[in-house]
Protein backbone atom coordinates (compact mmCIF):
# COMPACT_ATOMS: atom_id res chain seq x y z
CA UNK A 1 0.00 0.00 0.00
CA UNK A 2 2.80 2.31 0.90
CA UNK A 3 4.55 1.80 -2.30
CA UNK A 4 1.67 1.83 -4.56
CA UNK A 5 0.82 5.61 -2.28
CA UNK A 6 4.57 6.51 -3.49
CA UNK A 7 4.15 5.74 -6.88
CA UNK A 8 1.00 7.56 -7.19
CA UNK A 9 2.42 10.51 -5.61
CA UNK A 10 5.55 10.26 -8.16
CA UNK A 11 2.85 10.09 -10.93
CA UNK A 12 1.63 12.85 -9.71
CA UNK A 13 4.32 15.14 -9.40
CA UNK A 14 5.62 14.24 -12.62
CA UNK A 15 1.93 15.31 -14.29
CA UNK A 16 2.51 18.36 -12.67
CA UNK A 17 5.86 19.25 -13.97
CA UNK A 18 4.92 17.97 -17.59
CA UNK A 19 1.36 20.04 -17.57
CA UNK A 20 3.64 23.11 -16.24
CA UNK A 21 6.16 22.61 -19.82
CA UNK A 22 3.03 22.33 -22.37
CA UNK A 23 3.33 24.54 -25.30
CA UNK A 24 0.71 25.68 -27.33
CA UNK A 25 0.78 23.12 -30.19
CA UNK A 26 -2.32 23.33 -33.46
CA UNK A 27 -1.94 19.42 -33.73
CA UNK A 28 -2.79 18.67 -29.70
CA UNK A 29 -6.36 18.67 -28.07
CA UNK A 30 -5.41 19.87 -25.38
CA UNK A 31 -2.86 23.17 -24.45
CA UNK A 32 -1.59 24.14 -21.32
CA UNK A 33 -1.65 28.05 -20.72
CA UNK A 34 1.29 28.47 -17.81
CA UNK A 35 0.32 32.00 -17.02
CA UNK A 36 -2.94 30.78 -15.60
CA UNK A 37 -2.10 27.28 -15.23
CA UNK A 38 -5.41 26.16 -17.19
CA UNK A 39 -5.75 23.73 -20.00
CA UNK A 40 -7.74 23.49 -22.76
CA UNK A 41 -9.62 21.42 -24.55
CA UNK A 42 -11.09 22.62 -27.31
CA UNK A 43 -13.56 19.69 -28.16
CA UNK A 44 -14.47 17.18 -25.19
CA UNK A 45 -17.31 14.68 -26.29
CA UNK A 46 -19.19 13.78 -23.50
CA UNK A 47 -20.46 10.18 -23.99
CA UNK A 48 -23.53 8.93 -22.00
CA UNK A 49 -25.77 6.07 -22.51
CA UNK A 50 -25.46 5.97 -26.26
CA UNK A 51 -25.79 9.66 -27.28
CA UNK A 52 -22.62 12.24 -27.36
CA UNK A 53 -22.65 16.13 -26.27
CA UNK A 54 -19.99 18.08 -27.32
CA UNK A 55 -18.41 21.03 -25.22
CA UNK A 56 -14.87 23.06 -25.02
CA UNK A 57 -14.10 22.53 -21.39
CA UNK A 58 -11.27 24.57 -19.76
CA UNK A 59 -9.23 23.01 -16.55
CA UNK A 60 -7.27 24.56 -13.70
CA UNK A 61 -4.68 22.61 -12.18
CA UNK A 62 -5.38 22.82 -8.35
CA UNK A 63 -2.87 21.08 -6.32
CA UNK A 64 -2.68 17.69 -8.23
CA UNK A 65 -6.01 17.94 -9.38
CA UNK A 66 -7.80 19.38 -12.58
CA UNK A 67 -10.51 21.22 -11.90
CA UNK A 68 -13.35 22.33 -14.29
CA UNK A 69 -13.38 26.13 -14.94
CA UNK A 70 -15.88 26.31 -17.79
CA UNK A 71 -17.83 24.15 -20.27
CA UNK A 72 -19.54 25.38 -23.52
CA UNK A 73 -21.34 23.85 -25.79
CA UNK A 74 -19.69 23.35 -29.10
CA UNK A 75 -20.55 21.71 -32.57
CA UNK A 76 -20.58 17.63 -33.39
CA UNK A 77 -16.94 16.83 -34.87
CA UNK A 78 -15.05 14.17 -35.93
CA UNK A 79 -11.50 13.46 -35.30
CA UNK A 80 -9.19 13.18 -32.81
CA UNK A 81 -10.45 14.66 -29.67
CA UNK A 82 -11.38 14.83 -26.41
CA UNK A 83 -13.38 12.00 -24.87
CA UNK A 84 -15.20 12.08 -21.46
CA UNK A 85 -16.79 8.43 -20.91
CA UNK A 86 -19.49 8.58 -18.02
CA UNK A 87 -19.52 4.68 -18.08
CA UNK A 88 -16.08 4.53 -16.97
CA UNK A 89 -15.53 8.23 -15.74
CA UNK A 90 -12.61 8.75 -17.49
CA UNK A 91 -11.42 11.68 -19.87
CA UNK A 92 -8.80 10.76 -22.44
CA UNK A 93 -6.63 13.96 -23.67
CA UNK A 94 -5.65 12.22 -26.93
CA UNK A 95 -2.45 14.57 -27.45
CA UNK A 96 -0.87 17.25 -25.02
CA UNK A 97 2.28 18.92 -26.03
CA UNK A 98 4.99 18.77 -23.73
CA UNK A 99 8.28 20.69 -25.62
CA UNK A 100 8.85 18.17 -28.41
CA UNK A 101 6.72 15.92 -27.07
CA UNK A 102 3.10 14.93 -27.27
CA UNK A 103 1.55 12.60 -24.37
CA UNK A 104 -1.72 10.87 -23.83
CA UNK A 105 -3.54 12.00 -20.82
CA UNK A 106 -6.08 9.82 -18.98
CA UNK A 107 -7.94 12.24 -16.27
CA UNK A 108 -10.27 10.35 -13.42
CA UNK A 109 -13.26 12.15 -12.05
CA UNK A 110 -13.21 12.46 -8.63
CA UNK A 111 -16.38 11.01 -7.35
CA UNK A 112 -18.69 13.32 -5.72
CA UNK A 113 -16.71 16.81 -6.69
CA UNK A 114 -18.21 19.82 -6.75
CA UNK A 115 -17.31 21.57 -9.48
CA UNK A 116 -15.56 18.82 -10.76
CA UNK A 117 -12.14 17.45 -10.20
CA UNK A 118 -9.95 14.90 -11.98
CA UNK A 119 -7.06 13.09 -10.99
CA UNK A 120 -4.29 12.56 -13.25
CA UNK A 121 -4.76 8.52 -13.97
CA UNK A 122 -1.89 8.47 -16.61
CA UNK A 123 0.55 10.48 -18.49
CA UNK A 124 1.84 8.68 -21.49
CA UNK A 125 4.66 9.76 -24.25
CA UNK A 126 2.60 9.26 -27.83
CA UNK A 127 6.53 8.00 -29.14
CA UNK A 128 7.79 4.29 -28.39
CA UNK A 129 9.68 4.07 -25.30
CA UNK A 130 10.94 0.63 -25.13
CA UNK A 131 9.32 -2.75 -23.56
CA UNK A 132 8.05 -2.54 -20.21
CA UNK A 133 9.10 -5.84 -17.95
CA UNK A 134 5.98 -8.10 -18.18
CA UNK A 135 6.80 -7.87 -22.82
CA UNK A 136 9.80 -8.94 -24.93
CA UNK A 137 11.11 -6.64 -27.52
CA UNK A 138 9.50 -7.70 -30.48
CA UNK A 139 10.86 -7.60 -34.50
CA UNK A 140 10.40 -4.25 -35.08
CA UNK A 141 11.85 -1.31 -33.54
CA UNK A 142 8.65 -0.48 -31.60
CA UNK A 143 6.55 -3.52 -30.99
CA UNK A 144 6.73 -5.69 -27.98
CA UNK A 145 5.47 -9.44 -27.52
CA UNK A 146 3.15 -10.89 -24.83
CA UNK A 147 3.27 -14.04 -24.33
CA UNK A 148 2.48 -16.77 -21.51
CA UNK A 149 0.24 -16.26 -18.22
CA UNK A 150 0.33 -12.36 -16.59
CA UNK A 151 -0.63 -12.25 -13.33
CA UNK A 152 -0.05 -8.44 -12.41
CA UNK A 153 -2.19 -6.11 -13.18
CA UNK A 154 -1.05 -4.13 -16.68
CA UNK A 155 -1.56 -1.68 -19.33
CA UNK A 156 -1.20 -1.96 -23.24
CA UNK A 157 -0.07 1.98 -24.68
CA UNK A 158 -1.30 2.67 -27.76
CA UNK A 159 2.78 3.83 -28.42
CA UNK A 160 3.69 0.19 -28.96
CA UNK A 161 2.15 -2.54 -31.24
CA UNK A 162 1.55 -5.40 -29.02
CA UNK A 163 2.49 -9.04 -30.53
CA UNK A 164 0.44 -12.02 -29.16
CA UNK A 165 2.41 -15.03 -29.58
CA UNK A 166 0.43 -18.02 -28.51
CA UNK A 167 -1.88 -18.07 -25.96
CA UNK A 168 -1.83 -15.20 -23.56
CA UNK A 169 -3.62 -15.50 -20.17
CA UNK A 170 -4.88 -12.62 -18.25
CA UNK A 171 -4.73 -14.36 -14.49
CA UNK A 172 -4.59 -18.02 -13.02
CA UNK A 173 -8.44 -19.55 -12.90
CA UNK A 174 -9.89 -17.77 -9.43
CA UNK A 175 -6.25 -17.36 -8.78
CA UNK A 176 -3.34 -14.60 -9.28
CA UNK A 177 -6.30 -12.26 -10.86
CA UNK A 178 -4.95 -9.35 -12.69
CA UNK A 179 -6.34 -6.33 -14.91
CA UNK A 180 -5.05 -5.49 -18.46
CA UNK A 181 -5.98 -1.99 -19.24
CA UNK A 182 -5.40 -0.91 -22.75
CA UNK A 183 -5.36 2.72 -23.83
CA UNK A 184 -7.62 4.32 -26.76
CA UNK A 185 -6.25 3.59 -30.11
CA UNK A 186 -3.69 0.41 -29.01
CA UNK A 187 -3.22 -1.77 -31.36
CA UNK A 188 -2.83 -5.79 -30.81
CA UNK A 189 -1.89 -8.09 -33.53
CA UNK A 190 -2.14 -11.72 -32.47
CA UNK A 191 0.26 -14.16 -34.47
CA UNK A 192 -0.89 -17.60 -35.86
CA UNK A 193 -3.05 -19.39 -33.80
CA UNK A 194 -2.44 -16.94 -30.63
CA UNK A 195 -5.42 -15.71 -28.43
CA UNK A 196 -6.06 -13.40 -25.69
CA UNK A 197 -7.94 -14.91 -22.87
CA UNK A 198 -9.09 -13.02 -19.50
CA UNK A 199 -9.69 -15.85 -17.00
CA UNK A 200 -12.42 -16.27 -14.25
CA UNK A 201 -11.36 -13.37 -11.66
CA UNK A 202 -9.41 -10.81 -13.94
CA UNK A 203 -10.32 -8.60 -15.50
CA UNK A 204 -9.70 -7.00 -19.48
CA UNK A 205 -10.35 -2.74 -19.19
CA UNK A 206 -10.29 -2.25 -23.00
CA UNK A 207 -11.56 1.16 -23.27
CA UNK A 208 -11.27 3.06 -26.86
CA UNK A 209 -12.68 5.80 -27.95
CA UNK A 210 -14.63 6.84 -31.42
CA UNK A 211 -11.85 8.43 -32.30
CA UNK A 212 -9.05 5.82 -31.12
CA UNK A 213 -10.92 2.60 -30.95
CA UNK A 214 -8.40 -0.24 -29.50
CA UNK A 215 -7.83 -2.74 -32.47
CA UNK A 216 -7.15 -6.49 -32.35
CA UNK A 217 -6.14 -8.33 -35.38
CA UNK A 218 -4.24 -10.65 -37.43
CA UNK A 219 -0.54 -10.24 -38.95
CA UNK A 220 -1.88 -9.52 -42.23
CA UNK A 221 -5.57 -7.74 -41.72
CA UNK A 222 -6.88 -9.48 -44.82
CA UNK A 223 -8.50 -12.89 -43.74
CA UNK A 224 -10.41 -14.72 -41.40
CA UNK A 225 -8.42 -16.88 -38.78
CA UNK A 226 -5.33 -14.77 -39.21
CA UNK A 227 -5.12 -15.28 -35.38
CA UNK A 228 -7.56 -17.08 -32.86
CA UNK A 229 -9.35 -14.35 -31.05
CA UNK A 230 -10.77 -13.06 -27.58
CA UNK A 231 -12.01 -14.94 -24.64
CA UNK A 232 -13.57 -13.59 -21.69
CA UNK A 233 -13.94 -16.17 -19.07
CA UNK A 234 -16.54 -15.31 -16.04
CA UNK A 235 -18.05 -17.01 -13.05
CA UNK A 236 -22.04 -16.57 -14.02
CA UNK A 237 -24.09 -19.44 -14.26
CA UNK A 238 -24.14 -21.82 -16.79
CA UNK A 239 -25.99 -25.25 -17.92
CA UNK A 240 -24.37 -28.34 -18.97
CA UNK A 241 -24.09 -29.95 -15.59
CA UNK A 242 -26.09 -32.85 -14.06
CA UNK A 243 -29.05 -32.13 -11.92
CA UNK A 244 -28.49 -31.76 -8.72
CA UNK A 245 -24.65 -29.90 -9.35
CA UNK A 246 -24.92 -27.13 -6.74
CA UNK A 247 -22.24 -24.26 -9.10
CA UNK A 248 -22.41 -25.73 -12.76
CA UNK A 249 -18.62 -25.05 -14.23
CA UNK A 250 -17.51 -26.48 -17.53
CA UNK A 251 -14.64 -27.02 -19.78
CA UNK A 252 -14.78 -24.88 -23.01
CA UNK A 253 -15.21 -26.98 -25.83
CA UNK A 254 -12.06 -25.94 -27.75
CA UNK A 255 -9.70 -25.63 -25.23
CA UNK A 256 -10.80 -27.88 -22.19
CA UNK A 257 -8.06 -27.66 -19.88
CA UNK A 258 -10.12 -23.54 -19.62
CA UNK A 259 -13.39 -23.76 -17.03
CA UNK A 260 -16.05 -21.13 -16.84
CA UNK A 261 -19.13 -20.48 -15.27
CA UNK A 262 -19.63 -19.96 -11.30
CA UNK A 263 -22.78 -18.55 -8.93
CA UNK A 264 -22.25 -14.94 -9.60
CA UNK A 265 -24.38 -13.79 -11.93
CA UNK A 266 -23.11 -10.19 -11.72
CA UNK A 267 -19.96 -10.80 -12.11
CA UNK A 268 -17.49 -8.41 -13.71
CA UNK A 269 -15.14 -9.33 -16.57
CA UNK A 270 -14.74 -5.67 -16.87
CA UNK A 271 -14.80 -3.52 -19.83
CA UNK A 272 -15.00 -3.40 -24.07
CA UNK A 273 -15.87 -0.01 -25.53
CA UNK A 274 -15.12 1.06 -28.74
CA UNK A 275 -12.89 -2.47 -29.60
CA UNK A 276 -12.34 -4.17 -32.91
CA UNK A 277 -11.80 -7.91 -33.07
CA UNK A 278 -10.54 -8.58 -36.66
CA UNK A 279 -9.78 -11.74 -38.88
CA UNK A 280 -9.19 -13.67 -35.71
CA UNK A 281 -10.77 -17.47 -35.18
CA UNK A 282 -9.43 -21.25 -34.98
CA UNK A 283 -10.88 -24.16 -35.78
CA UNK A 284 -8.63 -26.28 -32.82
CA UNK A 285 -11.36 -29.52 -33.83
CA UNK A 286 -14.77 -29.83 -35.96
CA UNK A 287 -17.46 -28.27 -34.11
CA UNK A 288 -15.17 -26.98 -31.80
CA UNK A 289 -13.72 -23.44 -32.41
CA UNK A 290 -12.71 -20.01 -31.08
CA UNK A 291 -14.48 -17.23 -31.98
CA UNK A 292 -13.72 -13.77 -32.93
CA UNK A 293 -14.89 -12.66 -29.57
CA UNK A 294 -15.80 -16.22 -26.95
CA UNK A 295 -17.93 -15.37 -23.67
CA UNK A 296 -18.07 -18.28 -21.32
CA UNK A 297 -20.15 -17.62 -18.34
CA UNK A 298 -19.63 -13.60 -17.93
CA UNK A 299 -21.58 -11.76 -16.30
CA UNK A 300 -23.93 -8.99 -16.11
CA UNK A 301 -21.15 -6.65 -14.15
CA UNK A 302 -19.17 -6.61 -17.30
CA UNK A 303 -19.92 -3.59 -20.21
CA UNK A 304 -19.46 -4.18 -23.60
CA UNK A 305 -20.38 -1.44 -26.05
CA UNK A 306 -19.68 -0.75 -29.41
CA UNK A 307 -17.52 -3.82 -30.55
CA UNK A 308 -17.01 -5.19 -33.98
CA UNK A 309 -16.00 -8.76 -34.97
CA UNK A 310 -15.18 -8.53 -38.44
CA UNK A 311 -14.12 -11.47 -40.95
CA UNK A 312 -14.17 -14.24 -38.03
CA UNK A 313 -13.41 -17.76 -38.76
CA UNK A 314 -15.80 -18.97 -36.79
CA UNK A 315 -18.92 -17.00 -34.98
CA UNK A 316 -18.82 -13.56 -34.89
CA UNK A 317 -19.49 -13.68 -30.84
CA UNK A 318 -20.60 -16.27 -29.23
CA UNK A 319 -21.44 -16.87 -25.69
CA UNK A 320 -21.73 -19.50 -23.77
CA UNK A 321 -24.22 -19.63 -20.94
CA UNK A 322 -24.06 -16.13 -18.41
CA UNK A 323 -25.26 -13.30 -18.23
CA UNK A 324 -23.62 -11.01 -20.13
CA UNK A 325 -24.97 -7.44 -21.53
CA UNK A 326 -23.99 -5.97 -24.35
CA UNK A 327 -25.09 -2.82 -26.67
CA UNK A 328 -23.72 -1.83 -30.23
CA UNK A 329 -22.39 -4.72 -31.88
CA UNK A 330 -21.43 -4.87 -35.28
CA UNK A 331 -21.16 -8.40 -36.65
CA UNK A 332 -19.58 -8.09 -40.12
CA UNK A 333 -18.47 -10.91 -42.86
CA UNK A 334 -18.30 -13.59 -40.20
CA UNK A 335 -17.73 -16.86 -41.94
CA UNK A 336 -19.66 -19.04 -39.32
CA UNK A 337 -22.91 -17.44 -37.75
CA UNK A 338 -22.64 -13.65 -36.71
CA UNK A 339 -24.28 -14.31 -33.20
CA UNK A 340 -24.57 -18.14 -31.23
CA UNK A 341 -25.51 -19.01 -27.75
CA UNK A 342 -25.53 -22.09 -26.10
CA UNK A 343 -25.42 -23.32 -22.34
CA UNK A 344 -27.92 -20.75 -20.93
CA UNK A 345 -27.15 -17.49 -21.64
CA UNK A 346 -29.60 -15.44 -19.95
CA UNK A 347 -28.39 -12.09 -20.97
CA UNK A 348 -29.27 -9.02 -22.55
CA UNK A 349 -28.29 -6.93 -26.35
CA UNK A 350 -29.76 -4.20 -27.97
CA UNK A 351 -28.75 -2.36 -31.21
CA UNK A 352 -27.26 -5.50 -33.23
CA UNK A 353 -25.75 -4.87 -36.62
CA UNK A 354 -25.25 -8.43 -38.55
CA UNK A 355 -24.14 -8.05 -41.85
CA UNK A 356 -23.02 -10.87 -44.08
CA UNK A 357 -20.31 -10.75 -47.07
CA UNK A 358 -21.09 -11.58 -50.52
CA UNK A 359 -19.63 -14.93 -50.62
CA UNK A 360 -19.77 -16.62 -47.67
CA UNK A 361 -21.38 -16.76 -44.11
CA UNK A 362 -23.48 -18.98 -42.04
CA UNK A 363 -26.63 -18.15 -39.71
CA UNK A 364 -27.24 -14.73 -38.70
CA UNK A 365 -27.90 -16.39 -35.10
CA UNK A 366 -27.88 -19.76 -33.71
CA UNK A 367 -29.81 -20.45 -31.03
CA UNK A 368 -29.11 -23.37 -28.73
CA UNK A 369 -30.24 -24.12 -24.98
CA UNK A 370 -28.07 -26.67 -24.58
CA UNK A 371 -26.98 -29.42 -27.13
CA UNK A 372 -26.43 -32.61 -25.42
CA UNK A 373 -29.76 -31.98 -22.84
CA UNK A 374 -32.25 -29.54 -24.69
CA UNK A 375 -34.25 -28.53 -20.83
CA UNK A 376 -30.76 -28.20 -18.69
CA UNK A 377 -30.99 -25.37 -16.96
CA UNK A 378 -30.92 -22.62 -16.22
CA UNK A 379 -32.39 -22.21 -19.79
CA UNK A 380 -31.41 -20.20 -22.28
CA UNK A 381 -33.73 -16.66 -22.32
CA UNK A 382 -31.67 -13.37 -23.44
CA UNK A 383 -33.82 -10.40 -24.31
CA UNK A 384 -32.79 -9.35 -27.32
CA UNK A 385 -33.74 -5.49 -29.05
CA UNK A 386 -33.04 -3.29 -31.97
CA UNK A 387 -31.10 -6.03 -34.54
CA UNK A 388 -30.82 -5.85 -38.24
CA UNK A 389 -29.24 -9.06 -39.59
CA UNK A 390 -28.51 -8.69 -43.56
CA UNK A 391 -27.94 -12.06 -45.12
CA UNK A 392 -25.79 -12.69 -48.31
CA UNK A 393 -27.64 -13.45 -51.15
CA UNK A 394 -28.33 -16.95 -52.56
CA UNK A 395 -27.87 -18.32 -48.70
CA UNK A 396 -28.60 -21.82 -47.66
CA UNK A 397 -29.66 -21.18 -43.97
CA UNK A 398 -31.73 -19.52 -41.88
CA UNK A 399 -31.62 -15.97 -40.48
CA UNK A 400 -31.88 -16.75 -37.12
CA UNK A 401 -32.43 -20.52 -35.89
CA UNK A 402 -34.15 -21.32 -32.36
CA UNK A 403 -33.23 -24.60 -31.35
CA UNK A 404 -32.25 -27.06 -29.02
CA UNK A 405 -34.81 -25.44 -26.24
CA UNK A 406 -33.66 -22.52 -26.25
CA UNK A 407 -35.88 -19.00 -24.78
CA UNK A 408 -35.53 -15.82 -26.48
CA UNK A 409 -37.59 -12.48 -26.06
CA UNK A 410 -37.08 -10.40 -29.52
CA UNK A 411 -38.33 -7.14 -29.70
CA UNK A 412 -37.99 -4.28 -32.51
CA UNK A 413 -35.77 -6.21 -35.09
CA UNK A 414 -35.49 -6.89 -38.60
CA UNK A 415 -34.38 -10.14 -40.63
CA UNK A 416 -33.65 -9.71 -44.15
CA UNK A 417 -31.97 -10.31 -47.45
CA UNK A 418 -30.81 -13.86 -48.63
CA UNK A 419 -31.33 -15.98 -45.97
CA UNK A 420 -33.48 -19.04 -47.06
CA UNK A 421 -35.60 -18.64 -43.87
CA UNK A 422 -35.91 -15.52 -41.93
CA UNK A 423 -37.18 -17.17 -39.01
CA UNK A 424 -37.13 -21.08 -38.05
CA UNK A 425 -37.82 -23.10 -34.86
CA UNK A 426 -36.49 -25.83 -34.88
CA UNK A 427 -36.79 -29.17 -32.28
CA UNK A 428 -39.23 -30.72 -29.92
CA UNK A 429 -37.94 -28.97 -27.02
CA UNK A 430 -38.08 -25.63 -28.47
CA UNK A 431 -41.76 -25.67 -29.38
CA UNK A 432 -42.57 -27.46 -26.35
CA UNK A 433 -40.87 -24.88 -23.71
CA UNK A 434 -42.48 -21.40 -26.54
CA UNK A 435 -46.37 -23.16 -25.86
CA UNK A 436 -48.73 -22.56 -28.76
CA UNK A 437 -49.66 -19.16 -31.20
CA UNK A 438 -52.49 -17.51 -28.98
CA UNK A 439 -51.31 -19.46 -25.74
CA UNK A 440 -47.27 -18.78 -25.64
CA UNK A 441 -45.70 -19.35 -22.44
CA UNK A 442 -43.54 -16.06 -22.46
CA UNK A 443 -39.82 -18.26 -23.39
CA UNK A 444 -40.00 -17.50 -26.71
CA UNK A 445 -41.70 -14.76 -28.55
CA UNK A 446 -41.20 -12.15 -30.85
CA UNK A 447 -42.80 -8.42 -31.75
CA UNK A 448 -42.40 -5.09 -33.07
CA UNK A 449 -40.52 -7.24 -35.91
CA UNK A 450 -40.23 -7.29 -39.52
CA UNK A 451 -38.95 -10.56 -41.99
CA UNK A 452 -38.75 -10.28 -45.57
CA UNK A 453 -35.96 -13.13 -46.58
CA UNK A 454 -36.22 -15.67 -49.95
CA UNK A 455 -38.21 -17.78 -48.06
CA UNK A 456 -39.83 -15.58 -44.36
CA UNK A 457 -40.50 -19.05 -42.01
CA UNK A 458 -39.20 -22.39 -41.76
CA UNK A 459 -40.36 -25.17 -39.32
CA UNK A 460 -37.74 -27.81 -38.05
CA UNK A 461 -37.83 -30.85 -36.62
CA UNK A 462 -40.66 -31.24 -34.23
CA UNK A 463 -43.00 -28.78 -35.04
CA UNK A 464 -46.38 -28.93 -33.13
CA UNK A 465 -47.03 -25.21 -35.05
CA UNK A 466 -45.68 -23.34 -37.47
CA UNK A 467 -42.94 -20.66 -37.58
CA UNK A 468 -45.55 -18.72 -39.41
CA UNK A 469 -48.10 -19.14 -37.13
CA UNK A 470 -45.96 -18.19 -34.22
CA UNK A 471 -44.57 -14.89 -35.55
CA UNK A 472 -47.76 -13.44 -36.93
CA UNK A 473 -49.98 -14.22 -34.07
CA UNK A 474 -47.93 -11.83 -31.44
CA UNK A 475 -47.90 -8.04 -31.58
CA UNK A 476 -46.93 -5.69 -34.62
CA UNK A 477 -45.14 -8.36 -36.68
CA UNK A 478 -44.85 -8.02 -40.23
CA UNK A 479 -43.89 -9.94 -43.00
CA UNK A 480 -43.00 -7.29 -45.72
CA UNK A 481 -40.92 -5.00 -46.89
CA UNK A 482 -39.02 -3.05 -44.37
CA UNK A 483 -37.60 -0.03 -47.21
CA UNK A 484 -33.71 -0.69 -45.88
CA UNK A 485 -31.25 1.47 -47.88
CA UNK A 486 -28.43 -0.82 -46.79
CA UNK A 487 -28.17 -1.17 -43.68
CA UNK A 488 -29.98 2.10 -42.37
CA UNK A 489 -33.83 2.92 -43.03
CA UNK A 490 -34.58 4.48 -45.97
CA UNK A 491 -36.97 7.19 -45.95
CA UNK A 492 -40.74 6.70 -45.32
CA UNK A 493 -39.25 3.09 -44.07
CA UNK A 494 -42.01 1.10 -42.01
CA UNK A 495 -38.71 0.83 -39.42
CA UNK A 496 -39.14 4.21 -37.87
CA UNK A 497 -41.82 4.56 -36.35
CA UNK A 498 -42.36 0.56 -35.57
CA UNK A 499 -40.81 -0.13 -32.13
CA UNK A 500 -41.91 -0.30 -28.83
CA UNK A 501 -40.17 0.37 -25.71
CA UNK A 502 -38.90 -3.20 -23.66
CA UNK A 503 -40.02 -3.46 -20.34
CA UNK A 504 -36.36 -4.35 -18.85
CA UNK A 505 -34.21 -1.18 -17.20
CA UNK A 506 -31.31 -2.52 -19.44
CA UNK A 507 -32.59 -0.87 -22.45
CA UNK A 508 -32.52 2.58 -24.10
CA UNK A 509 -36.41 3.13 -24.82
CA UNK A 510 -36.66 3.29 -28.42
CA UNK A 511 -39.71 3.81 -31.12
CA UNK A 512 -38.13 2.13 -33.87
CA UNK A 513 -37.25 -1.13 -35.25
CA UNK A 514 -33.77 -2.42 -36.08
CA UNK A 515 -30.15 -1.19 -35.17
CA UNK A 516 -30.89 2.21 -36.54
CA UNK A 517 -33.25 5.07 -36.15
CA UNK A 518 -32.86 6.56 -39.28
CA UNK A 519 -30.34 7.43 -42.08
CA UNK A 520 -28.65 10.08 -39.82
CA UNK A 521 -27.96 7.92 -36.93
CA UNK A 522 -24.83 5.44 -38.43
CA UNK A 523 -23.30 4.94 -35.10
CA UNK A 524 -21.26 2.62 -36.76
CA UNK A 525 -19.22 5.69 -37.91
CA UNK A 526 -15.82 6.62 -37.70
CA UNK A 527 -14.63 3.51 -34.77
CA UNK A 528 -15.35 0.66 -36.98
CA UNK A 529 -13.18 -1.12 -39.54
CA UNK A 530 -14.67 -0.51 -43.07
CA UNK A 531 -17.50 -3.02 -44.12
CA UNK A 532 -19.40 -2.04 -47.15
CA1 LIG B 1 -18.36 -21.34 -32.46
CA1 LIG C 1 -21.51 -21.62 -34.59
CA1 LIG D 1 -23.95 -22.96 -32.05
Amino acid sequence: MYRLKNIKKQLLTTSTILLSGIALNASATATYNPATNTVDLPVVEVLSSGSSAFFSAQLQLVGNELQLVSANPVAATTGQRNVFDSDTSAVHISSVSVGADSYYAKLKLVPGSDPLRFSIDQLVNNAFQGCPAFAQQGPTANSCILSGTITSNVTLTKNIEWLLEGPVYIGGDKSQSAILAINPGTKIIGQDKAYLWIRRGSKIMAEGTPDNPIVMTGAIGQDAGEWAGLVLAGNAPVNGCNAGVPVCEVPFEAVTTEIYGGNDAADNSGVLKYVQILFAGDAVRQDEELNGLTLNGVGSGTLIDYVQVHAGLDDGVEVFGGTVQMKHLVLTNIRDDSLDWTNGWQGRAQFILIKQALDSGDRGIEADNNEVDNGSSPRAQPILSNMTILGRTGSAVEGVLLRRGTGVNIWNSVVSGGFASCLTIDGPATFAHAGTPGSLSGSLTVQNSYVNCAANFADGEGATFTTSDWFLSQSENVAGDPLLGGYLPAAGSPLTLGGAAVSDAFFTPVDYIGAFKDADSDWTKEWTFPFN
